[in-house]
């Protein structure tokens, strides 16, 4: 029999993709799709679906008991932008979700989970370009320190109660089927709409701000990789740093000009400027690629073709 899987948070960006690829895999019944509110009509006519709020313990234990769940993706959270405006509602959301999920697992209700952590957990004072995997980490910002706290969590529950909890700390993440919402690197997605609809584009971020980022397709397919590594392999439990590119909003913006020549760009910076400024410009990833076999396959060129293709 194949396994059972939920996936928290299935509506957003990551969680539609990561829906249909996991459906793909395991067959559409398998993967139990659930989020506070329903998502867009591909996602909700794809398989089963369950309202479900990542915070209500109860809620989750009876679809984990109800469809016999094995693996948990937790992918409901607060992100960066948002979370300045909400600190408290960030906190609880991302923090109770993650506590829920790890308890069940403790409670060896569930045997696997995977729960995403972020670029977010350095800050002002990590080195910046080429940010190892152990450094300074001194998060900044209420989502950096949700997820810096998180990960000290997950490393917790493996160490003290065998929790079999694996992560990645994504970086900004590039697609083009569903939108992000409320992080600080949502302007790498907004840019090609605007590219398309209106030919030009008034960035949040200042032209000289480098950020990591990855197309959709390659974080699914590292988030996919990590669940089915070896035990064995994943030396680290906290969060895997992960690296595709890494770029400035001149940079796509040019990118963007080798097909849509007359496509403009200006800047103004608001308070999501600061939030960019105390995160890393490039990330140092060997640990995955050394423990799991991790590499990317699309920067920069190959992200703006395949998103101005599609978009279209
Ligand atoms: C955000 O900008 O908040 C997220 C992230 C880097 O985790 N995309």
């Amino acid at each position: 029999m194949q396994k059972s899987i939920l996936i928290l948070g299935a509506c957003g960006q990551i969680g539609t993709e990561l829906t249909f690829a996991l459906r793909e895999k395991y067959g559409s019944e398998q993967v139990i799709a659930s989020d506070i509110r329903e998502g867009n009509e591909n996602l909700m006519n794809s398989g089963p679906f369950e309202l479900l709020d990542a915070t209500n313990y109860d809620a989750i234990e009876d679809v984990v008991m109800h469809y016999e769940i094995e693996e948990v993706y937790l992918m409901a959270a607060m992100l960066s932008a948002t979370a300045e405006k909400f600190p408290m509602r960030a906190w609880n959301l991302n923090m109770n979700s993650l506590f829920n999920i790890l308890n069940l697992a403790k409670e060896k209700k569930i045997s696997k989970v995977f729960w995403p952590s972020s670029i977010a957990v350095f800050g002002p004072n990590t080195p910046t370009e080429n940010t190892p995997q152990h450094t300074i980490m001194e998060p900044s910002t209420v989502y950096g320190i949700s997820k810096q706290s998180g990960e000290r969590w997950c490393s917790y529950y493996f160490e003290k109660y065998g929790v079999d909890v694996r992560s990645i700390r994504y970086p900004g993440l590039i697609s083009y089927k569903t939108l992000p919402g409320g992080g600080t690197t949502d302007y790498a997605v907004e840019i090609y709409h605007k590219a398309l609809a209106d030919k030009k584009y008034t960035c949040f971020l200042k032209e000289d701000t480098k950020l990591p980022m990855m197309f959709m397709d390659d974080a699914i397919k590292a988030t996919m990789h990590i669940m089915e590594t070896e035990v064995a392999s994943l030396k680290i439990r906290s969060s895997y740093n992960l690296a595709a590119m890494s770029f400035t909003p001149a940079e796509i913006s040019k990118s963007i000009q080798e097909h849509i020549p007359d496509f403009e760009i200006d800047y103004q910076p608001d308070f999501r400027q600061a939030i960019a400024d105390s995160w890393p410009s490039s990330i140092d990833d060997t640990k995955a690629n050394k423990d799991w076999g991790w590499k990317a396959n699309f920067d920069l060129g190959r992200t703006t073709a395949e998103m101005l293709k599609n978009l279209k």
